[in-house]
């Protein structure tokens, strides 16, 4: 069997294009919530090995994908740093919110031994997963971490994050370079145990003030990338500076990423003109346009999508999570239409 078509095409092979879905493993599946319901918390449930596996591979037996995401969840890298992180149903997640000039920064906690069910995961999926199915490995970016430990949870604005970076901005940047080294480790951790792709979630880019996107999205990810290449780690890596607009050409040249990950909101015409040209693409199907059905659209949205990404290093996948209404057959679908379209080029 082959290696996967995701880790080919990032080493500038020729392949077909590749396919799969931010968010493929919970929600949308009605089968994730008989898996879900056998433990209650949630960070108990992503602590479990056989769980882990279960959803992991839960969209496999529904789709043909070329890549599993290990099952877990950016806000584990705060839990294991002792934030007191919980998700409550229907709230989401919260966690003990960290006060601008804190003097105690969190630093020198062994995040990965507290892992090891994650680590276990992957080791165990590699090896029973076929070779043609990569896997992919991740990590929320220093900025969006710092987002949630700051607030304490989820937010339209982020405003206490924003101000904390204008009043205490040397501690907030003391914050950024910690999470710098936990991200790291994290994902080390992952590509060592077997993961074949690494990607970086920065859901919450476009909080970021722009003369500071440089500081706290571009170069911390740039750290990320040449920590782990001193650590011999040579897996790709996936950046998804989320809804980040102009500064992703930005991104595209100077965070070291091997590839960017667009929101729907990208015109691709013009992501095709300017994101530096050595790197591959991935996106950017709206999640939503999967949730009407039958849907008059969905065939025309791809392959518009795919005429427009022709010649260029490019991953098929939506601009954001799959969200709880999307519909199985819409995903089906896409697949077969993006499968049919490769093998004609
Ligand atoms: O009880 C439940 O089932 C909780 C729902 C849930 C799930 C299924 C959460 C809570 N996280 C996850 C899994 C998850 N999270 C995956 C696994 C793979 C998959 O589903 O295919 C991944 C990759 C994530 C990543 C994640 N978590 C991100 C980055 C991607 C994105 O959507 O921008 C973010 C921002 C989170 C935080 C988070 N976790 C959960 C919720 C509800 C949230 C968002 C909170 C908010 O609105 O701010």
């Amino acid at each position: 069997m082959s290696e996967n078509l995701i880790s080919k095409i990032l080493k500038g092979e020729e392949t077909e294009i590749p396919i799969w879905f931010l968010r493929q493993a919970g929600r949308h599946i009605p089968e994730y919530f008989e898996i879900r319901k056998r433990e209650t918390n949630f960070i108990t449930f992503c602590l479990n090995e056989e769980l882990i596996i279960e959803s992991t591979t839960l969209p496999l037996k529904y789709y043909d994908l070329d890549a599993a995401i290990i099952f877990s969840d950016i806000l584990m890298i705060p839990w294991a740093m002792n934030r007191n992180v919980q998700f409550t149903k229907n709230h989401g997640p919260s966690m003990k919110p960290m006060i601008p000039g804190e003097t105690k920064i969190l630093k020198n906690i062994c995040i990965v031994s507290k892992l090891e069910p994650l680590k276990n995961s992957i080791t165990y999926l590699r090896n029973s997963l076929p070779k043609s199915t990569g896997l992919i490995g991740f990590a929320g970016a220093p900025w969006t971490l710092a987002c949630y430990m700051i607030e304490g949870k989820g937010s339209k604005d982020f405003i206490k994050t924003r101000k904390a970076l204008w009043s205490s901005h040397k501690w907030f940047m003391e914050l950024i370079e910690t999470l710098i080294i936990y991200v790291a480790d994290i994902l080390e951790m992952q590509a060592k145990a077997g993961a074949d792709i690494l990607m970086i979630f920065d859901s919450w880019s476009h909080m970021i003030p722009n003369s500071f996107f440089n500081k706290c999205a571009i170069r911390p990810t740039a750290r990320i990338v040449d920590i782990l290449r001193s650590r011999n780690i040579s897996l790709p890596v996936i950046g998804f500076p989320f809804k980040a607009g102009a500064s992703i050409v930005k991104y595209s040249f100077e965070s070291k990423v091997d590839c960017v990950s667009l929101d729907w909101s990208v015109d691709l015409k013009w992501a095709v003109k300017n994101i530096n040209k050595n790197i591959a693409i991935q996106g950017n199907l709206d999640p939503a346009s999967l949730i009407p059905f039958p849907s008059d659209h969905l065939r025309k949205n791809v392959l518009t999508i795919l005429d427009i990404m022709k010649g260029r290093k490019f991953i098929f996948n939506v601009g954001h999570g799959l969200t709880p209404e999307c519909k199985i057959d819409n995903v089906n679908e896409v697949i077969s239409i993006v499968r049919s379209y490769s093998r004609k080029l």
